[in-house]
């Protein structure tokens, strides 16, 4: 299905602003910056609202008021020329663009609604009993096994298997959907080292996705296999059903795995956040949200202009690519009262963990099961947790999560 090539520039709107504008040279896609964003998202709210950012010609958004305005302004701030930094519209994609992310209304809104046929509310809650049998399973051996590392164990297992089979995939060869995800999600950034190496390193994968997208591979009765309904109706061809499969795939696991670790982390810091969880299970909905709003998994995409716009009193052209930093928004002290701080109790009402407006995450009800399960059957079973040592990240150009987490866990 997918042919890499592998063009982008980046180079095509280097040129210095013509206005006054902050201007600043971070690279957000350096091992030093992905370390630990937050001081210098701050440097970069400091800055502005709209700040140039020399090295990759996009203006970046780091406050919450611009990019909820621009994510609400869909016809204004396209994503049909990506939402990562190549642009589409000159540069040639390095896989068949999502026709859900990657398109804009009218053609976004016919694929999206076979995505909500098949994630509504009511097939989500279906899938509770059996994520929960798994959760119960799975956090009691987690337990049981005291000192261990949480990615393979948990974080990385739950959703491998519970996703997995809500797809309809069959066991083996699920292996490939990490490293998929890790491709897509660094393809939203720059073509740099860290976006070959993924690629290089997994040159067989994107044909088994490919494979697992199809009608005949997917199970009877699963999300996948449920898409087709679409084709057997007339609203979608073979080939776009496959494709919404394929969104599935690329942006369901690595995301909550990754969300699932940090859960894990930011409880493993935060003691008391962690004792008051246990202490008030009613919390975890909410916990949920400060996790996505305190370190959220997906930190930035893009918008294209599709004519010449002023932002916050900054003028700029048509086809102009902007960094949205969704990540940095939630750590907006304009919108968020005491906003570095991990507080599962504070109003979390509008984080923009799941992004926001007509392509925010079609599966954040299936994400926040998962996570709600979880952490609620923690809750129940766990005493504390201990990292007993540095959690290892995953180094990635859009999402963030952790390769390994060494933890003690006591039993409650
Ligand atoms: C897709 C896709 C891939 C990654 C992320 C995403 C956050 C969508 O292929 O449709 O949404």
């Amino acid at each position: 299905m997918d042919q890499i090539e592998l063009v982008h520039s980046g180079k095509a709107q280097m040129d210095a602003p013509l206005r006054d504008v902050p201007v600043s040279d971070l690279d957000p896609y350096s091992t030093e910056v992905l370390s630990n964003p937050y001081p210098h998202y701050a440097e970069l709210r400091r800055l502005g609202p709209v700040v140039w950012m020399s090295r990759y010609g996009v203006y970046a958004l780091p406050c919450f008021a611009e990019v909820k305005d621009v994510l609400a302004d869909h016809a204004t701030f396209c994503s049909s020329a990506g939402a990562g930094l190549s642009n589409f519209h000159t540069e040639k994609p390095w896989r068949h663009p999502s026709i859900l992310l990657e398109v804009d209304p009218p053609e976004h809104d016919r694929t999206r609604q076979q995505m909500v046929r098949v994630l509504n509310p009511a097939s989500v809650r279906a899938l509770r009993p059996q994520f929960e049998a798994v959760a119960e399973e799975m956090v009691r051996r987690f337990v049981d096994l005291g000192e261990c590392d949480a990615v393979p164990e948990l974080a990385a297992a739950y959703p491998t298997k519970v996703f997995g089979d809500a797809v309809g995939l069959r066991p083996d060869g699920r292996e490939n959907l990490m490293p998929y995800g890790d491709m897509v999600f660094n393809g939203f950034g720059p073509v740099n080292d860290r976006f070959r190496t993924s690629l290089a390193n997994a040159a067989a994968v994107p044909g088994w996705i490919s494979d697992a997208c199809k009608r005949e591979y997917l199970t009877e009765g699963g999300l996948g296999r449920n898409l087709y309904a679409g084709v057997d109706k007339g609203e979608i061809t073979e080939e776009e059903a496959a494709l919404l499969v394929r969104s599935l795939l690329s942006a369901g696991l690595d995301t909550t795995v990754f969300t699932l670790g940090n859960a894990i982390v930011i409880f493993a810091r935060h003691p008391r956040q962690w004792a008051k969880l246990r202490d008030d299970p009613s919390l975890v909905r909410n916990a949920v949200e400060e996790v996505l709003r305190y370190d959220g998994t997906f930190h930035s995409f893009y918008r294209t202009t599709t004519r010449p716009v002023e932002i916050a009193g900054v003028s700029m052209e048509k086809t102009q690519k902007l960094l949205v930093l969704t990540a940095s928004a939630n750590r907006d002290a304009k919108q968020w009262p005491d906003a570095d701080a991990f507080d599962i109790t504070r109003k979390t009402n509008g984080q923009l963990g799941f992004g926001f407006g007509i392509h925010a995450c079609v599966g954040q009800m299936l994400a926040r099961l998962e996570l709600e399960i979880i952490l609620t059957k923690l809750a129940a079973v766990a005493g504390s947790l201990e990292l007993t040592d540095e959690p290892e990240q995953h180094f990635n150009n859009t999402v963030r999560g952790y390769r390994r987490i060494p933890i003690r866990v006591t039993a409650r």
